[in-house]
């Protein structure tokens, strides 16, 4: 039996559980409570010795002897609790009748999980009532992540990241997209600048994909009208931010442009709204047991998404007291207030900026056919935080190779790439998102290493 599904069992049933020792609570020789976990509900096991129910005092003795977070079986039957029980666990308890220890758990684990899931809030509480709990640190929580993984928060986080990688691929399916697989040991660099990881192929020089961008835009010209990929990303990232991570998950998607692209931003409309109207409508439970740790603002989401021009984001900075090159590119700080403006004006967290300057956008990036100093691109943004990049292509190779040249790139070292666009390339355009920042901004998480299971950052190569 799950112990999310005990509340339906009727009282008397007989029921099998396996789970983890939450809490052991010995009340008498002959009393004990066992609260037993499995992902993110518990349930109070209670154990009273008595002849009728085949319970000995040795039995008792046993459950309160165990190690907390030890797996093990308990059979026993469903019954009501006589007193009001936490709201987070079942409404009702297990008469044991018999217990089994499957494995035991070292008995002092390096993180008390009860103090890991505690929220802020319960720490000021508890300190000024003069009680003194123990804060456990991101990096802390890092090195024992096995453990740290199992407070309720965290249980819902990786699950709110599986549904939002799932929706990725079942709307984009449903819009005919394809999905595909592209190789993460390349050549050089598909972004441009410094960011890559070198490693020798056969003693060759190679390096780890910074993103699948290059070989989904020849997907595209292969005859594909439309692919996606769900895949790792790397870049050597040299500093500490609250959003950036060495290796995260890249959801890619790229596609035919008929007219104009902002066909690729109605996809990127479509795809989003469906997938937050899906979290919160079916995840009310995870997005729940979130908060109670992370207290957070429901993201506020219009049905059809505003797009900005970057020159209208740039007005609206400089009305609030913020001057920005206008040729240059907005700073984590610039984006941030920009959120919080348009939020204001506009009602909503979620927004399109587009028509970014030339100067600032990759050299694969349509420039403007009305001004080359701007491209056909755009960034996306939840709560003043960027999730998205995308923008139409360059499918021309004469012009692919002049931005290049232009951004300093060697032509030579991505000739096959540039060759793909003079077999007959349609005009194309696409997107990539940060899986990780997806859930974080969802979530207004503080740290990105919340939402990435095993993080790598510039500190961090283990677990
Ligand atoms: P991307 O790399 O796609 O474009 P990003 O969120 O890193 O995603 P950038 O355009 O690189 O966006 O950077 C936006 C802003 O974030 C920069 O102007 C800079 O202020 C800040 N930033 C980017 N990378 C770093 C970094 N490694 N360390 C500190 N700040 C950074
Ligand atoms: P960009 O470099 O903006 O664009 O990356 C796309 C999205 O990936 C996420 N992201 C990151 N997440 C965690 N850690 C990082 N270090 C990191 N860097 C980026 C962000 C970002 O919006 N080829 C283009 C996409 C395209 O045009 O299709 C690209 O890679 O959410």
């Amino acid at each position: 039996t799950k112990i999310g599904d005990l509340e339906d069992c009727a009282a008397g049933r007989s029921v099998l559980i396996r789970g983890s020792t939450q809490a052991i609570r010995p009340v008498s020789k002959k009393m004990a409570f066992v609260v037993l976990r499995q992902s993110m509900s518990t349930v109070q096991c209670v154990l009273v010795a008595s002849a009728d129910a085949g319970v000995s005092t040795q039995m008792v003795r046993f459950a309160t002897a165990l190690s907390k977070e030890s797996i093990v079986d308990v059979e026993g039957v469903v019954s009501l609790p006589k007193e009001p029980l936490k709201a987070t666990t079942q409404q009702v308890e297990i008469q044991v009748r018999k217990i089994y220890c499957i494995n035991r758990a070292i008995p002092t684990l390096p993180i008390n999980l009860e103090d890991a899931a505690r929220s802020e809030a319960e720490f000021e509480k508890a300190e000024q009532a003069g009680e003194k709990l123990v804060r456990v640190g991101q990096d802390t929580r890092l090195n024992y992540r096995a453990i740290d993984l199992r407070t309720p928060a965290n249980q819902a986080i990786f699950r709110i990241q599986c549904q939002v990688e799932n929706k990725f691929r079942e709307f984009l399916l449903s819009k005919d997209f394809v999905g595909i697989h592209t190789p993460k040991l390349i050549s050089g660099s598909s972004e441009g600048g410094a960011a890559v990881f070198k490693l020798l192929y056969n003693g060759q020089p190679a390096c780890l994909a910074q993103s699948p961008q290059l070989y989904k835009q020849m997907a595209i010209c292969g005859g594909y009208e439309r692919v996606f990929e769900v895949g790792p990303v790397f870049r050597a990232e040299n500093s500490n931010t609250h959003r950036h991570l060495c290796e995260f998950v890249g959801l890619d998607a790229e596609m035919e442009i008929k007219e104009h692209y902002f066909e690729v931003c109605d996809i990127i409309d479509g795809l989003f709204v469906s997938i937050f109207k899906h979290l919160t409508e079916n995840c009310e439970k995870e997005l729940e047991t979130i908060n109670r740790q992370y207290p957070f603002e429901p993201l506020k989401y219009l049905e059809k998404t505003l797009k900005l021009t970057y020159e209208e984001g740039i007005q609206m900075l400089k009305e609030a007291g913020t001057e920005i090159e206008p040729m240059g590119d907005l700073n984590t700080e610039a984006e941030k207030k920009l959120g919080r403006l348009v939020k204001e004006k506009y009602g909503t967290d979620f927004f399109i900026l587009y028509r970014y300057p030339l100067a600032v956008r990759p050299f694969y990036t349509m420039p403007c056919y009305d001004n080359p100093a701007y491209t056909n691109s755009f960034d996306v943004f939840i709560r003043g935080e960027e999730i998205i990049s995308g923008a139409q292509r360059i499918h021309t190779p004469e012009l692919l190779a002049k931005r290049a040249t232009e951004c300093g790139i060697d032509v030579s070292t991505i000739s096959a790439y540039i060759e793909s666009f003079s077999y007959g390339a349609p005009p194309h355009g696409g997107f990539g998102v940060g899986l990780e920042r997806v859930v974080m901004l969802f979530c207004a998480l503080n740290n990105i290493r919340k939402t990435s299971m095993f993080p790598r950052d510039p500190q961090r190569l283990v677990p």
